[in-house]
């Protein structure tokens, strides 16, 4: 019924609509609009109210409620359903446990905050409040698990498609999960899975984008090396916009992946890409190897023609990237 109100308002936004007229259209009594229209300004929507005129939607907050994002969300399977936490510990924790619990192919978790926000190996993800972009999706891919990883590619090339639209900034992406802009990290992903041997039960892919962040809301060892869109627009973006471009990039790019392979969302990879081409060291599990980085292959595995002469092929690890000679 909120919502119901919220979309009336909406299309009548700048007009005054009467209580009556909300009562009558939505089949409630004034007196429960009234409670949601209150409920709405609790929740940081400017609605005027008039004697003999009625409310107005004055201003809307910039925030990740699902209201918010359907407004502008064109999709058919991603954000079907969403979860909206004011704190959580970690939204891929929660899709998790919702995956568990059997919640379908396209939930999308999302939080205004995140208090153990994770990043690859238990790494700390800084997700401070009402700021970023930190959501989950759960997917139920036929897949194998090793193709499982692809799927990090997948979210990359269109999340960074996403910015680019929203902004224009030119994204980058560090293979495997690392969208850069000016070479700062703006955007993370953590791809985790359940599975058995030969079969995916569920994939939860976990994005944290640094929308509207201030340089002072990094620690200070990550201030070199991390960015957000409004420090690089001098501008904030629309958190809920961008969440629906995000969303609606990734259906499209997931749906061409799962019909056609990971050789499509190559090609556009490599458009954003920054790693092939460059002296890298690459940390795979308690190994460390130099090199160039010479390729992604079809199966989304990085080539790196090491300095000891061998070339090697990795699934994961993560990549540094040495100065440009
Ligand atoms: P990663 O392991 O590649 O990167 C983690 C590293 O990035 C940290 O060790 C730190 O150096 C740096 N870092 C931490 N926070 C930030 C930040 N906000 N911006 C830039 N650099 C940072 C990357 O892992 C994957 C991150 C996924 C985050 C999403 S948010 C929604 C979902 N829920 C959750 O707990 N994780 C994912």
């Amino acid at each position: 019924m909120k919502t119901a109100i919220l979309e009336l308002l909406r299309s009548r936004r700048g007009q005054y609509v009467s209580g009556e007229e909300l009562s009558a259209s939505l089949g409630v009594s004034r007196t429960a609009v009234w409670k949601h229209i209150q409920s709405l300004r609790q929740e940081g929507y400017l609605i005027d109210s008039r004697p003999n005129l009625g409310y107005c939607l004055q201003k809307v907050p910039d925030c990740l409620f699902p209201a918010e994002i359907r407004h502008y969300l064109n999709t058919k399977l991603l954000g079907r359903e969403m979860e909206h936490r004011q704190r959580v510990r970690s939204t891929n924790d929660l899709a998790k446990t919702l995956a568990d619990q059997g919640a379908g192919e396209g939930l999308v978790v999302l939080a205004e905050e995140q208090e153990g926000g994770r990043g690859r190996l238990g790494r700390h993800w800084v997700s401070p409040a009402g700021v970023g972009i930190w959501l989950s999706v759960v997917l139920r891919p036929s897949l194998a698990p090793v193709q499982a990883p692809q799927l990090t590619l997948v979210a990359a090339t269109a999340v960074a498609g996403a910015i680019e639209k929203a902004t224009g900034l030119p994204v980058g992406i560090k293979w495997p999960n690392d969208l850069l802009v000016q070479g700062k990290k703006v955007c993370g992903i953590l791809t985790e899975m359940k599975a058995e041997i030969d079969v995916v039960h569920y994939v939860v892919l976990g994005i944290g984008i640094n929308a509207n962040l201030n340089r002072d809301h990094f620690p200070v060892e990550l201030q070199d090396s991390a960015t957000s869109l409004k420090i690089e627009l001098a501008k904030e973006v629309s958190r809920a916009r961008l969440t629906a471009l995000v969303l609606e990039e990734l259906e499209r790019s997931y749906l061409l992946f799962l019909e056609q392979g990971l050789l499509p969302i190559l090609a556009t990879w490599k458009g954003y890409n920054v790693t092939i081409g460059r002296m890298v060291s690459v940390t795979s599990g308690h190994q460390r190897f130099t090199g160039r980085a010479v390729n992604v292959d079809q199966s989304g595995a990085l080539i790196v023609e090491c300095t000891d002469g061998c070339t090697r092929q990795f699934h994961a690890g993560e990549v540094t990237l040495k100065q440009k000679e």
